[in-house]
């Protein structure tokens, strides 16, 4: 198992590009709030830590997981961002519900990533177990969320890159 090798939240801080001048959208599920929340927090402060405004970075909650990529298209209707991160925690449960809503929000990030050639992050937690999650979430294999904003951070600056025609991206 990867994860069980290494926290994954660990990056070179380094090579991440300022984002002084980038805006960010971020939506949080409330479902399993103690384990989204963690993201959040994880998230927001990677972005802070990294040059982020704080009036750059817009938040919207919704009530699940479900509702995650509806909230992501509304929020780039009105606000302009170069990416938004989606939090939050389906937890497997009797049913297959975890199933339905796990590939829904998967397929929905990736068609509005690609309707609107912008970064749509999958920071979806889908533990099989609530210790799972809160050890993604801030405990022994690091915060989902630094990683989910890591990511977000690279790909807005692949995409303002590729605007500059360079040759190579992301390979020094
Ligand atoms: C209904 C439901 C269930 C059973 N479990 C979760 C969960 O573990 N995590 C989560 O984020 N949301 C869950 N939901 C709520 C759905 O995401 C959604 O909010 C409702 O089905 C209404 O569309």
């Amino acid at each position: 198992m990867a994860s069980a090798l290494k926290n994954l939240s660990k990056y070179d801080e380094s090579k991440l590009p300022d984002i002084e001048d980038k805006s960010f959208g971020i939506v949080v599920a409330d479902w399993n709030e103690h384990i989204t929340h963690a993201l959040y927090e994880g998230c927001y402060d990677t972005l802070i830590k990294h040059g982020a405004q704080e009036e750059n970075i817009h938040t919207v909650q919704v009530p699940g997981a479900f509702e995650l990529t509806t909230a992501a298209a509304m929020l780039t209707q009105r606000h302009q961002v170069d990416a938004v991160i989606c939090l939050g925690c389906v937890i497997k449960g009797e049913t297959t519900h975890n199933e339905y809503i796990n590939h829904s929000v998967g397929m929905g990030l990736t068609n509005l990533g690609i309707a609107t050639a912008k970064p749509f992050i999958f920071g979806l937690l889908t533990p099989n177990t609530e210790q799972q999650a809160l050890d993604r979430a801030g405990g022994k294999y690091g915060n989902k969320g630094v990683e989910a904003a890591v990511t977000a951070i690279r790909m807005a600056d692949l995409k303002q890159n590729l605007g500059k025609r360079k040759k190579k991206i992301g390979f020094g």
